[in-house]
Parts: structure tokens; sequence; C-alpha cells
């Protein structure tokens, strides 16, 4: 079988890339190949238990029911409840869910949709949002007492769905070299035992930090700060799995490596293509603002091989949209509206094709003088690139394109009809479209169509790169990236009075086969699920237990902390909903949102457990004990005053002018995108059109094409539950034909 999905390439910037990159990938990739059963054999015992996906009897009886015909509405609020009242029970839950996304409240954790600008509703959360909030606010609690039960091995067996359930992490943990059973450690032991680790190495890039999106702004500035007084760029994060492709395609062709467009933009745009992507799951809130949307006149296609039942039908989508509760009643009987006006059945990475035949039919009607709303003035003001483009365009068959999309003739024109009636047109898009091989390609793509219609810096128009993680682009914005521009580092080393290391350091990939080459000896992770999220688990396993050392700072017990490196630690940490109280006094974090908007993040619950620390907390401390005497900054400070973080923020980054007072005087603000202004920061300081070639797949008759997707109870690697109310007979009915 072959698969699409290739988390190992997404880097997207290859050709910038050391040139035995490749070959070295290839190299491993054949290791693993054929060595796949020897690695798994080589692992202890229980690890290739551990690796495989689930204990059955933690899972039950698989069973196909009926999907959902519609999203959201009743059964979502329905599920929102009762899985806030199982784990926090109604009280807290009620408590809790009234400060999701709140002005004075916490961000939510689950995904990047930004929160309104005004007119914020008393419940401003999704289904899955609540999930998250819940999960993470659980009575239950993971104490020494559950270590001295269960073995690593004993753990290790167990399935990820059960894992997650035990509850909050509540104290700092140890697994020392051969031992079969976390130990409890104090915190000031496992930051001497991390210092004293990272201090033996031969050089700093034996380490490498990792961050995943739920980290917020303020550790995340502090943890890229504290890798490169360190001495490396080794800083892989989430997003090298998930919108690199974007960011990559983006910043080479538009100049900015984030969507221009806003919510206000999408509630008033005429046509919106949604690209590889299901809100329903991932984003509900989204559907609130294409539901808006729609009631202003948009017009919606959905590109998916799948017809998401989010993206066909929807009721009120969310709890802030029935804010008189009289409404609920109707609400029952309401069998929702479609979403849809055109779905478009791609075929798994056939976005290239697809593209290119709504061009080619926008194209052949311009020259035939029919309206295409190709806009020649802003293609020759604004772009470059555009005569290869069309070129390439009109040498492509249709026969090709329809092969190679999927979609007919027909289905295209209808496509392009609408593209040539609309004056604003948005293009939001998620994993389908860059966790491919070809993800910057795709992206490309996307910024032609936009582009030769002149939807770039234009209201209602542009583009909505959906992303993931409720923080994954500010972390990026913190500088937590292995390719961090000079600008930047010269920044840094001015406001803190270092020279930061200019070689790029390790991505996550990277970071797996220098782990398995045996150079690289320590591991670090703020937030996130490494060894369970990053492709061909078996080598990254054995990868990972080649380290003398891991530590993952987490809030649940996950996969990472039972495959580990010689030595293991486990450091529990305060979640977004927790108070977080320092020695001056309750603290607030900032995210950035999907649309670039600066927020700021309060937690109000009672922390799971004494013991915990803050994200901020933890890194200052290992700092401190790790660079003693070689740092300057009063890393203890910073733990104490979030607020100082935040000064060096906005000394050091761009758009971060004057960061706490405009906090408080405007509660959250945009950060400036060139691209909305038609201000291309590009090489040549044009829009670039790019010309991309159709992938082929040559599959042979028993040879499928696989894509990845989502579960509607899953959050990444965490297992809120084991049901899929949208998709179950959709994936039955995939899987027969
Ligand atoms: N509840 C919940 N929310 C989440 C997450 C979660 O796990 N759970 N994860 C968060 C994160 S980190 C991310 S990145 C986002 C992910 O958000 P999404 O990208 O919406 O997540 P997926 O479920 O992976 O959806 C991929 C979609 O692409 C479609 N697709 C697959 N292959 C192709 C293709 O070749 N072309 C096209 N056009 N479509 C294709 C699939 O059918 C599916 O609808 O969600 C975030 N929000
Ligand atoms: N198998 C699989 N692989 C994937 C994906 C997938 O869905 N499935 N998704 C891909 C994508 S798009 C992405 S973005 C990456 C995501 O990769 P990661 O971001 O690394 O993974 P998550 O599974 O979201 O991380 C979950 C863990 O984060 C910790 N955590 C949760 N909240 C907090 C917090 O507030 N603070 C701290 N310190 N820790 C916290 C918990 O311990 C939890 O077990 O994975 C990619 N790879
Ligand atoms: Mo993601």
């Amino acid at each position: 079988m072959k698969t699409s999905d290739s988390t190992d390439v997404i880097q997207g910037d290859e050709q910038s890339r050391d040139g035995h990159y490749r070959a070295k990938q290839d190299l491993r990739t054949e290791t693993v190949a054929s060595t796949g059963a020897g690695l798994a054999a080589e692992l202890d015992p229980n690890d290739s238990t551990s690796l495989q996906a689930q204990n059955p009897t933690d899972l039950g009886k698989l069973r196909i029911g009926h999907a959902s015909e519609e999203a959201a509405g009743i059964p979502a609020i329905w599920n929102t409840m009762l899985y806030g009242i199982g784990e926090m029970g109604p009280l807290r839950s009620s408590e809790a869910f009234l400060k999701i996304n709140q002005v004075t409240g916490f961000d939510c954790q689950s995904c990047a949709w930004p929160s309104p600008d005004k007119n914020r509703k008393i419940f401003e959360f999704c289904e899955n949002g609540a999930k998250a909030v819940s999960d993470e606010s659980t009575k239950k609690r993971v104490g020494l007492d559950f270590f001295a039960k269960y073995s690593i091995a004993e753990l290790a067996a167990k399935s990820d769905y059960w894992l997650n359930q035990q509850g909050r992490l509540t104290s700092p943990m140890v697994r020392h070299a051969n031992a079969t059973h976390y130990q409890p450690i104090t915190w000031p032991e496992a930051f001497a035992m991390i210092a004293q680790e990272l201090n033996g190495l031969d050089s700093p890039n034996q380490a490498s930090f990792y961050t995943s999106g739920k980290t917020t702004n303020e550790p995340a500035f502090l943890l890229q700060l504290f890798a490169r007084q360190f001495g490396t760029n080794n800083l892989p994060d989430c997003s090298n799995m998930c919108h690199e492709s974007s960011g990559v395609a983006m910043t080479e062709t538009l100049g900015v490596g984030k969507g221009a467009a806003t919510v206000e933009d999408m509630e008033s745009s005429e046509l919106i293509f949604i690209f590889g992507n299901n809100p329903g799951t991932n984003h509900p809130r989204m559907l609130t603002s294409l539901q808006k949307a729609k009631d202003h006149g948009a017009k919606i296609i959905a590109v998916n091989p799948l017809p998401e039942v989010s993206l066909m039908r929807v009721t009120n989508p969310n709890p802030q949209d029935y804010s008189n509760p009289l409404e609920l009643p109707f609400a029952l009987l309401d069998k929702g509206q479609a979403l849809a006006d055109l779905y478009l059945p791609v075929r798994v990475n056939g976005d290239v094709a697809a593209i290119k035949g709504i061009l080619k039919d926008l194209f052949e009607r311009e020259r035939a003088g029919h309206v295409s709303a190709i806009d020649r003035e802003f293609i020759q003001t604004f772009t470059e690139g555009f005569e290869a483009l069309l070129a390439d365009v009109e040498a492509t068959i249709w026969e090709e394109i329809e092969e190679n999309s999927g979609l007919t003739r027909n289905q295209i024109r209808v496509a392009a009809d609408m593209y040539a009636a609309s004056k604003k047109t948005i293009i939001a898009w998620c994993l389908g479209v860059t966790q491919q091989r070809n993800g910057v390609d795709n992206v490309y793509m996307i910024v032609n169509l936009l582009l030769v219609g002149g939807n770039i810096g234009r209201p209602g128009a542009g583009t909505v790169c959906v992303r993931g993680h409720s923080n994954v682009q500010g972390d990026r914005t913190m500088g937590v990236w292995e390719r961090p521009p000079k600008p930047f580092l010269d920044a840094l080393g001015k406001e803190f009075n270092f020279d930061p290391p200019q070689k790029w350091g390790y991505d996550t990939v990277e970071t797996l086969h220098a782990m398995f080459d045996g150079d690289l000896r320590v591991f670090f992770a703020i937030s996130g699920n490494f060894l369970s999220n990053v492709p061909d688990t078996v080598y990254s396993a054995h990868a990972m237990q080649r380290c003398r050392l891991t530590a993952h700072v987490s809030t649940k017990l996950n996969r990472s902390h039972l495959i580990t490196g010689e030595r293991a630690l486990i450091l529990p940490c305060l979640g977004r909903t927790e108070e977080d109280i320092q020695a001056t006094g309750k603290r607030f974090l900032t995210v950035e949102d999907s649309m670039g908007i600066v927020d700021r993040s309060r937690g109000f619950l009672p922390p799971a457990s004494p013991d915990l620390l803050s994200d901020v907390a933890i890194i200052a401390n290992l700092a401190k004990a790790t660079l003693g005497s070689r740092t300057s900054t009063d890393w203890l400070a910073f733990a104490a005053d979030y607020n100082l973080i935040r000064d060096a923020i906005s000394r050091v980054i761009p758009g971060f002018e004057n960061f706490n007072a405009r906090l408080a005087e405007e509660k959250f603000f945009y950060l400036p995108n060139a691209a909305k202004h038609r201000i291309f920061k590009t090489s040549s300081g044009k829009a670039k059109l790019s010309v991309c070639p159709i992938p082929k797949h040559d599959l042979k008759p028993n040879e499928f094409l696989l894509t990845t997707i989502r579960s509607h109870d899953q959050f990444n690697s965490t297992i809120y539950g084991l049901n899929d109310r949208y998709r179950v007979s959709l994936m039955a009915a995939a899987c027969s034909s």
C-alpha cells in the first residue's frame, strides 16, 4: 500500500537544505523498511506490545452505527454537557464553560480558530473545545500510588485511551536507568538532573527542545531563549508535522507565512472554498462563521474526498448560537441547513489537478471574452510569474486534469462559474492539503487561484490557513523554529546580550534521525506527545530509546512517558484552566490564533496538585540550573512576573511593541500582516504565481492511495472517547466500495 501522507517530508523547503539530507532520509527509510520487524523485536519485549495500536480489552467491540446526518446542534450540546459533567462534575463544568474564550477567562486549548472581536457570547466554545477543557479539568488524578502500582511495561501495554483516562499528573517523576517503575523526584533534583546531562554533552547540538502548539507565548519565548543561550537552534515543533507547508508556501509567494483574512472577511465574503478540512470536528466554531457568511449570501465550495457531515449540513453550530434557551426545543426539530453549495469529491492528492482545472476554465472564459474574474490589473501590478502559469495551465489537457483530480469537466465548470461570479473569494484549507508529499505545491496552487482574481488584500477575500493547535502560530512567532531568520536572532542577541547560534537546527524528523544515529542525547519537550505523533513509530521509538535522557513537561500521561531514553522525567505542569499564582500574584498568559489575533488567557480553577509548576517556572528554573554563570538573564524574575517576559518580547519581535500596555487597553490586538495591504515582502517585492506539476500515483490494481483523518472523539494523540458519530457509516461505506 502507498500513502500520500508523508509526514517525514512536509518540510517542503528541501531545496535549501543540505543536499545530503534527502539521501540520508532515503537510507533511513530503507533501513527501517528492511529491518522494521527486527527493530520492533530489538525493543524491550513490552515495547513492541506498546507500539501496537490498542489493547483490545480496553476498546470493546468495534461497532458500526449510523452517522449523524447533520453536524452540531442539540446532539453536540448534549455531548458537551455529558462529557463535562462526567469528568468535572456539574458545578466545576458550568464554571469552566462560562470562562472559555472570554476576555477575562482562558483561551480554549482545542483549536486556533479565533474568538469574535466584538460581542462575545456567554458560551463562546464548541463541543470539542468543551471536551478539551473537561479532559484537562478532570477530577481524576495520577498520583504516586499509581506509579508504584503499575510498572512502565504494564503501562506501555495499555491503550492511549486508557492512559489519558487516568487523570492529571500530580508530581514530578523519574525513571532511573534500567528501572521498572517511575519514582518520585523533587523539582530541584529534576532540574539538576537535566542540567547535568545537558552540561555533560560534547556539543549543545546534541540536545533538542520540542514544543507542541498547546504551549502559550511566554513559555515558548523562554524555551527558545534558553535553547539558544545554551547554544543550539534544535527547536522542532508540532508545526513541522502540520502546517509547515503552508508557512513555507505563503512566505515564498506572499511574503508572510500566515493567513491574512479575518473572521469579518469571512462573514462578508461572496465565495469560500474549503480544501481538506473537517471543521465540524476540528474547528466547530468555524461553522458559526461559515453559517454567518451564508446568511450574508456567500456560497461555499467543499473540496474533499469525503463528504464530511459538517460540510454538508449543519444546525445552529455551537452553544453560543442558542443565546435564548427558548430556542432549544425548536432546534430539536431542526434538520439543519445545507452548508456547501457545491461539493467537489476530489481524489486523494488531486488538489493540484483540481485547481489547474478551475484555472484552465477561467482562462478559457477570459479568452472567449466572458466574465472570468481574472484581474489583469492586479496581476500586472502586484504579481510575477503569470505567463509561466498561463502557459503551464494551457499545456495541461483536460483528460489529465479529470483523471488526476477525480472531478468531471462539469464539476470543474460549476466551480469556475462560482469563482467567476465572485468579487470576494476566500480559500480556507487544512491538513488534507498540507500533509501531503507535495503540500507546498498544494498551497502554491491555492495562492495562484486567489492571486489571479486579485483576491488578496481585498476586504472579504484572502487566505484562511486553518491552524490546528491553539497556539501553534504563536509559538513560531515567538521564535520556536529550527531555522530562525537573522533579524530575529540579532534582536534576541541584542536584548539578552549573547551571540545566538546561527547554524540551523534539527526539525522533528531530523531530530529523530540524529537520535537514531546517536548524535542527539537529550530530548526535552514542553507539552505534546512526541512519540505518538511523529512518523514511523517503530523507528522513532528506537531512536528515542537511544537518548540518555528524555524529559516531558505534561498535564496527562501519554506514550512518550513510556518509551523513553535511558533515564526519563515526567514534569507535571499547570493547564490553561488553572490559576497561575507566582511571587507577584496572579499571572496570565497570551496566545495567537489562526488570524494573528493576540489574546490573553487566564486560568481560574485551583491547580490539580500543589506540586505543579507553570511552564514558565519550569523553563526558568531549568535555564538557571543549566546556564549558571553563563547567562546574564534574570530567569527567576521572568518566572515571578510574566510582564517582564512580555516587555522583552515587545523589544525583540515586531508587531508586539508596547505589548503589556496594549493588552491592558485593548484586551487583544491584531498582529500586522503586510500581504493584507498588498505589500509583498518576497525576494522581488511581488506576489509570486507558481507552476506546479500534477502528482502522479501509479497504482497497481491492488494498491490504494491512503490519507489521514481525525475522528470526532480524538485530539491528536489524546483519545477522549471511542466514537465518531459524524463518520461511522460514511467510513463503512467508503471501506466497502
Ligand atoms: N477535536 C479536535 N480538534 C482538533 C484536532 C483534533 O485532533 N481533534 N487537531 C487540531 C490540529 S493539531 C489540527 S492540525 C487541525 C486539523 O484539522 P483538519 O485538517 O480538519 O483535520 P483532519 O481530520 O485531519 O481532516 C483532514 C480533512 O482533509 C480531507 N482530505 C484528506 N485527503 C485529502 C486530499 O487529498 N485533498 C483534500 N482536498 N482533502 C483531503 C479529509 O477527508 C478530512 O476531511 O485540527 C485541530 N483541532
Ligand atoms: N498519530 C497521529 N500523529 C499525528 C497527529 C494525529 O492526529 N495522530 N496529528 C499531527 C498534527 S497536525 C500535529 S499538530 C502533531 C501534534 O503533536 P503534539 O502537539 O506533540 O501532540 P498532542 O497529541 O496534541 O499532545 C498531547 C499531550 O500534550 C500534553 N498537554 C496537553 N495540554 C497541555 C498543557 O497545557 N501543557 C503541557 N505542558 N502539556 C499539555 C498532554 O500530556 C497530552 O498527552 O501531531 C501530528 N501527528
Ligand atoms: Mo496540527
